[in-house]
């Protein structure tokens, strides 16, 4: 029996170069955004390709409701979950907090905590009951440190840092091992959200130096994943040669 991953986030970026790994790796495969043609696409595009199974949830992490109904309905051939990877997330917005949008700061924190604790709490019983799993949590840089304007998005991203450490104590005694992955700068449409379809100021995050691509750091979970059973890679950051810490870039 094939192994499952769910990936939250599949539709772009990050969350889909991992689908496509992992069915390159014969896993089978629950893909869960908001955007659900997109999902189609890509589902289909995979089953083609590696032969996996794919279902597709459309739904918003922020949803706990639909989310736990959505979740807790799948047949129980698919609450095997092996690995879960807590990808979907959102910067909104760089402003000054005395000027920061509240409406932003709501999504960011009800997507990129509390969307990812409600993903958690669905998921990490079947683990239990399993006794085993993987947990892979995409925290960032932001996470590491904060940045000039990033208060909001960093201290979500300090706060899935934490939970990861969390997460890590709590499942202990059940086996489950759980990554945090924290990436640097990925060209993804992670910008684009950020400066809300300003082409413009999005490509200007990646001028002059080459940024990861969302391959990169699939290749990385894919390394933690499949690293043997008593081995849990903790932490990892991944950021650009061109990029030593949020702020200092060695741009052309
Ligand atoms: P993308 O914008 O390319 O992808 C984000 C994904 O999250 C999309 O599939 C989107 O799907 C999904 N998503 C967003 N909000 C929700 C929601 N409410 N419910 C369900 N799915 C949602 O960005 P990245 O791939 O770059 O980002 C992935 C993760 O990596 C994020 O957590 C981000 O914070 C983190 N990260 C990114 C870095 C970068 O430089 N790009 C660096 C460090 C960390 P849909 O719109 O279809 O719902
Ligand atoms: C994304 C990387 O530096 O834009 O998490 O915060 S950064």
């Amino acid at each position: 029996m094939s192994k499952i991953a769910l990936i939250t986030g599949a539709t772009s970026g990050i969350g889909k170069a991992c689908a496509d790994l992992f069915a390159a790796q014969g896993y089978d495969l629950v893909l869960l955004a908001r955007r659900a043609a997109l999902l189609e696409v890509i589902s289909s595009a995979l089953r083609e390709t590696h032969h996996v199974n794919v279902k597709c949830l459309e739904v918003d992490v922020r949803d706990q409701e639909e989310l736990a109904y959505r979740l807790d309905t799948l047949p129980a051939q698919w609450k095997k979950v092996n690995v879960l990877i807590n990808n979907a997330g959102l910067s909104l917005g760089l402003d000054p907090i005395d000027k920061g949008n509240i409406m932003d700061w709501d999504t960011m924190i009800d997507t990129n905590i509390k969307g990812l604790l409600y993903v958690t709490r669905l998921v990490s019983p079947w683990m239990v009951a399993e006794k085993t799993g993987h947990i892979v949590n995409i925290g960032s840089i932001a996470g590491q440190e904060v940045y000039p304007n990033g208060n909001v998005y960093c201290a979500t991203k300090h706060a899935v840092d934490a939970l990861s450490q969390g997460m890590r104590i709590d499942l202990l005694p059940h086996g489950i091992r759980v990554t945090s992955v924290n990436p640097g700068m990925v060209e993804t449409e992670f910008s684009m959200v950020r400066f809300k379809g300003d082409e413009g100021r999005a490509r200007k995050v990646y001028d002059g130096l080459e940024p990861l691509a969302a391959n990169d750091i699939a290749e990385a979970i894919w390394f933690a994943v499949s690293r043997p059973a008593h081995v849990n890679i903790n932490d990892m950051l991944i950021m650009p040669t061109a990029q030593a810490t949020a702020t200092v870039i060695n741009r052309k």
